[in-house]
């Protein structure tokens, strides 16, 4: 509607407003004073530092709401192509400080509080870490948020705001017990929450078809139950830039419309209790990282934010005068974290042909140009397929169309290559059998533009062993690239500058700027001082005090004493699981302390002194997983209290690894440990944190290690174990027999199976008992040693020895440290985001000018 007055409105809202809220100290203590008088209603005279850290994260938000506005207002004036990020998993870690760091006003929000008595490093401490995800998957698509922000990308993430993130981990008697993570206790001062953003969601019920006015067969999908997604939206600032992106996230409540009946009978306290289910949707992240549960709570999780954000994604498309739907492709584009939101590739046919009425052929052709997939395992357990029938009970207008879209594809193929039975079933994307399965990579793949894996080795081994039939398709259908690489990275804002401001520091001096934090290849700058002991020096010191600050959160956590000063620092930090082996580290940690039993004490001292720090949680509901917690527990029970050798050797479980602690944790490293075997770990993107805050890696070539042994030379890494191609035929040889195990191994095992380790505890001991058992009776296959621990073991132990020699030179070791993490700059998300953003996504950059500094 055209409003002659408004301009002058305009004028009028922007002088009251006066101007963006200030960075300078006295407006930032106003702001805070405020808040603790108007948003908390607490007395601005005395206030508790929890009050203080509210009122400080509202005085913070108030400024991100401006830029969040701005920038999406200056998107929608320049109707740019947006792009949306649908993940079922956001591992946001805290927010506080890295606001302020983008925000660029952390010096003064520090003078600001300390001049009230406040101190800014003790607020960050009272933020409960939101944690809606599992492990790397989830972090990833944190870190990929900050890049989009950062390089001015209109992207928006997708997902949903789970009421309880992934459980809080307590270790009681050396097993893991599992706490519900119930974070939003004191309500999120971070997000927005929009009650006029909603969209009814319907799950079950029934498909009619009917004729249109056209004469056309149409469907409709009715009855079954609806619930609503309402919208929470959290501001995602970029670093050095004016835009802010938004991760919005939905949550399930009641639908609208009440159930009078019920009510009428009498019975409104069960409509009431119907009412509640629908929140139970949106109620608790599944707690599985790498493995595939196929349960129904799950399913209706991912049709709920899926169903939700399209029908937002388009209700924006479509709000702009004259869209043609031939504009879509050029407009929006998906990229699904892995296939859990593959659901949404039949949901936008849905409402493209049942709710827009475009007919089958365009919709099928518009949705696979604005799809993406990115595949983030090989494991086939974790895999998801889902039952044909548990579809048609859930979804049954979805069933029919990924019918027909398997239908008309297989079509396809059979045109263009004959019928090709073998490879048509692998193509189809229903898996045929007792039950029938629907094959969700299958969908994504056909239903997408790109397919991208995450590190070389890792997209390599999508194209051979997961979508072989595929490759060779789209090559002889003239796309060659579809299938594409796009390695991981991480922040270099939250892990370097927020994780580690000692060496981020360092970093600035010796390079004279700060830039290196949005082009990280600066880093390589460094490489010119490898010789100055003055850089060295601040190096050792730098490392040192993370090393003692770990020290204490190990006392604290573990009551367990470290000598920061003369210890080695070995951390092995993820998901317990078996691909990634923590049981080889253990195997390790017991053969070097039999080691160290057998020496002298004059020999002991000439050996370098370790501590082993293990951490991770393990799925609720698996086992073995959790046995292996239990068994790093004993033995630091054993080695921890023998005098002969605690000295020279510990080893701790420490508890609740999570994103805040992986800050602490991370920068405190001389060696961490990436010891999966070859081929199972698509990426890993700890990895990349560690070696960037100056740790050294002991790892196989697996995954990103591949990459960064390229980029910062072999010297820079202990390599050992068997290589992906030869893994197989390893297998092979185990199964008839052909498996030697070292003497030294073997003594492990023995120890362990001789009850060494259980304490006297018959439970552990059995369990212990029966992880042995399975590696050496080997039988091949999942029975057997899958994993090839026996295999690598002897190499294993070499790459450790190695560690010791180069880290009885110090200098030398402080030399190879800073040149590896100097060699980092291809690990920064800045760059993977670069690359969706030019090969996949074909996104131009939106940088929103400079704000004006006075009023229209
Ligand atoms: O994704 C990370 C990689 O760096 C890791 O190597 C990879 O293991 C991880 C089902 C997953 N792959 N698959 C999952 C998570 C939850 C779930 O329910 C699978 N996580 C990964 C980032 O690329």
């Amino acid at each position: 509607d055209f409003d002659p007055n408004a301009d002058a409105k305009r004028n009028k809202i922007w002088q009251l407003m006066e101007y963006y809220l200030g960075p300078d100290v006295g407006s930032i203590q106003r702001g805070i004073v405020n808040h603790v008088e108007y948003t908390l209603a607490a007395t601005r005279f005395s206030f508790a530092t929890e009050e203080c850290y509210r009122a400080t994260a509202f005085s913070i938000r108030d400024r991100l709401i401006e830029t969040f506005n701005d920038t999406n207002e200056f998107f929608t004036a320049k109707d740019v192509k947006r792009c949306y990020y649908l993940s079922l998993e956001f591992l946001l870690g805290r927010a506080m400080q890295n606001a302020l760091v983008n925000l660029d006003i952390e010096p003064n929000y520090k003078k600001a509080l300390a001049d009230i008595g406040y101190n800014l490093e003790e607020l960050y401490e009272h933020e409960h870490d939101p944690a809606l995800g599992n492990g790397g998957l989830g972090r990833l698509a944190a870190c990929f948020l900050d890049s989009m922000a950062t390089l001015n990308y209109a992207v928006w993430g997708y997902g949903i705001r789970y009421t309880y993130g992934i459980f809080e981990q307590k270790i009681v008697e050396g097993r893991q017990v599992e706490h519900p993570d119930y974070w939003l206790v004191t309500a999120n001062p971070w997000e927005i929450e929009r009650p006029d953003v909603t969209y009814a969601v319907r799950f079950y019920g029934h498909v009619d078809t009917y004729k249109d006015d056209k004469g056309r067969e149409r469907h409709r999908w009715t009855g079954g139950e609806i619930v609503q997604a309402m919208a929470y939206d959290n501001p995602i600032p970029g670093f050095d830039t004016y835009n802010t992106i938004n991760l919005r996230l939905w949550k399930a409540c009641p639908g609208k419309e009440f159930d009078f009946h019920a009510f009428n009978r009498g019975q409104f306290l069960d409509a009431v209790k119907e009412r509640q289910r629908a929140e139970y949707i949106s109620a608790v992240l599944y707690p599985n990282d790498n493995t595939w549960e196929g349960k129904e709570l799950r399913l209706k999780q991912q049709y709920f934010f899926v169903c939700a954000t399209i029908q937002d994604c388009l209700r924006r498309f479509k709000k702009k005068e004259g869209r043609s739907w031939d504009e879509l492709p050029s407009k929006v584009c998906f990229q699904l974290n892995d296939t859990h939101p593959t659901i949404a590739i039949p949901e936008m046919m849905r409402l493209l042909i049942d709710i827009e009425g475009l007919d089958w052929d365009k919709a099928w052709d518009l949705t696979r140009q604005c799809f993406n997939y990115t595949n983030h395992t090989v494991l086939p357990e974790a895999l998801e397929k889902w039952p044909a029938h548990l579809i048609e009970k859930l979804l049954p207008r979805h069933l029919l169309l990924i019918n027909d879209i398997n239908y008309k594809f297989l079509c396809e193929v059979r045109e263009s290559w004959g019928d090709v039975g073998e490879k048509l079933s692998k193509m189809s994307i229903y898996q045929e059998g007792y039950e029938k399965m629907i094959r969700m990579a299958n969908m994504a793949v056909i239903g997408s533009n790109k397919v991208n894996g995450v590190a070389a080795i890792h997209s390599e081994l999508v194209k051979k062993d997961l979508f072989p039939e595929f490759v060779d398709y789209y090559k002889a259908k003239g796309q060659p690239d579809k299938f594409v690489n796009v390695t991981n990275g991480v922040t270099p804002r939250r892990w370097i500058h927020c994780a580690n401001r000692g060496l981020s520091n360092l970093f600035s001096e010796w390079l004279g700027s700060d830039s290196w934090l949005k082009e990280l290849t600066m880093l390589q700058g460094l490489v010119n001082h490898l010789d100055s002991t003055e850089l060295q020096k601040q190096w050792a010191d730098v490392k040192k005090q993370n090393k003692v600050k770990l020290t204490k959160w190990i006392k604290l956590n573990c009551d367990i004493d470290l000598d920061p000063e003369n210890m080695l620092f070995d951390i092995q930090v993820k998901r317990i699981h078996e691909y990634k082996r923590q049981l080889i580290n253990c195997f390790y940690i017991i053969h070097r302390y039999f080691k160290l039993k057998k020496m002298s004490p004059g020999d002991r001292d000439k050996q370098v002194k370790r501590a082993c720090l293990i951490g991770g949680k393990a799925a609720p509901g698996y086992a073995v997983a959790k046995t292996i917690i239990k068994l790093c527990n004993n033995i630091g029970l054993v080695l921890n209290n023998d005098p002969d050798t605690s000295k020279y050797l510990k080893c701790v479980f420490m508890p609740n690894y999570n994103v805040s602690n992986a800050q602490t944790i991370i920068p405190a490293s001389d060696i961490s440990q990436h010891i999966s075997t070859a081929g199972t770990e698509a990426s890993g993107t700890s990895n990349m944190k560690f070696v960037m805050n100056g740790g050294l890696i002991v790892g196989t070539m697996d995954g990103a290690n591949v990459e960064i042994r390229e980029e910062c030379g072999e010297d820079t890494m202990f390599i050992f174990g068997a290589l992906e191609p030869e893994v197989a035929g390893i297998r092979e040889k185990a199964k008839n027999g052909n498996y030697p195990i070292s003497a030294e191994l073997r003594e492990v095992m023995d120890a362990i199976v001789s009850g060494k380790f259980s304490l006297g505890d018959g439970e552990a001991h059995s369990e212990f008992v029966g992880l042995i058992e399975k590696i050496r009776n080997n039988g091949g296959g999942y029975n057997g040693d899958f994993y090839i621990l026996c295999h690598d073991f002897p190499s294993y132990c070499k790459a450790n020895e190695q560690v010791d020699a180069l880290y009885k030179d110090q200098t030398n070791w402080i030399k190879t440290s800073i040149k590896a993490a100097a060699s980092m700059g291809k690990f920064t998300t800045d760059r993977s985001i670069k690359e969706y953003g030019q090969i996949i996504w074909k996104l131009e950059d939106a940088e929103r000018p400079a704000p004006d500094q006075s009023p229209m």
